[in-house]
């Protein structure tokens, strides 16, 4: 198994405000990639390989991505080429009001299996945690973690797993890998990939899963 830790994929993590205080908690986030040539034979790239995570901790008011909903300029540009701006702008924006408090980014993915990893300081106020990377090549097709609760009865959640899935941001309107960009006019809503890559028998095939463990500090004397 392949680990991108931070700082040899040369990625940038950014915490808001001030020095972490007693309230606050770290975490880890990990993507777990299972996205490969064995599990998604249907025209798999031989490219294939994942953007940088981009996510953040918020309250219950802020969303990265939603089913149903209509992706941001920023989600667009992260399903259909990887960028992480202006999605980074958006976060940041939230974060000005209040209603995120971390930006957590990750370096990319080349040749799945693997994993992405990111830490992230988030407190009381901002308990969710959401985060996306692409799965590329593809038209706009992403995979997340929508308002991920980090707290159940006021405890702080000391690990979780979920499974991820194919996610369709409905801005391009290519229907395989490698198909040339077709801008999708007006958006059509975020939704599971509806097609064949990411289907079996079974329904629908994640792509992998995404554990959020909390990290705590070593006693210092
Ligand atoms: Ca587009």
């Amino acid at each position: 198994m392949k680990t991108f830790a931070l700082a040899a994929a040369g990625a940038a993590m950014l915490f808001a405000g001030a020095a972490q205080s007693a309230d606050q908690v770290e975490y880890q986030i990990a993507f777990q990639s299972s996205w490969t040539a064995q599990s998604h034979p249907l025209d798999y790239p031989s490219n294939a390989h994942h953007s940088g995570i981009v996510g953040t901790a918020h309250n219950h008011g802020y969303s990265l991505f939603a089913d149903a909903a209509t992706a941001t300029p920023g989600l667009e540009a992260l399903a259909e080429r990887g960028a992480h701006s202006p999605l980074d702008a958006e976060i940041n924006q939230a974060i000005a009001k209040g209603a995120a408090i971390a930006l957590f980014e990750s370096g990319p993915l080349f040749g799945p299996p693997g994993t992405l990893t990111a830490t992230f300081t988030t407190d009381d106020a901002h308990p969710f945690v959401s985060a996306v990377a692409m799965i590329a090549p593809s038209p706009d097709w992403f995979t997340g973690i929508d308002n991920l609760p980090l707290k159940h009865d006021d405890e702080w959640v000391e690990t979780v797993t979920v499974t991820l899935f194919a996610w369709d941001a409905g801005t391009d309107s290519g229907t395989t890998y490698a198909d040339a960009d077709a801008d999708t006019m007006p958006r059509q809503n975020v939704r599971l990939v509806a097609g064949q890559h990411f289907f079996d028998d079974g329904g629908l095939k994640p792509v992998g899963t995404a554990t959020v463990t909390r990290l705590h500090k070593q006693a210092s004397n």
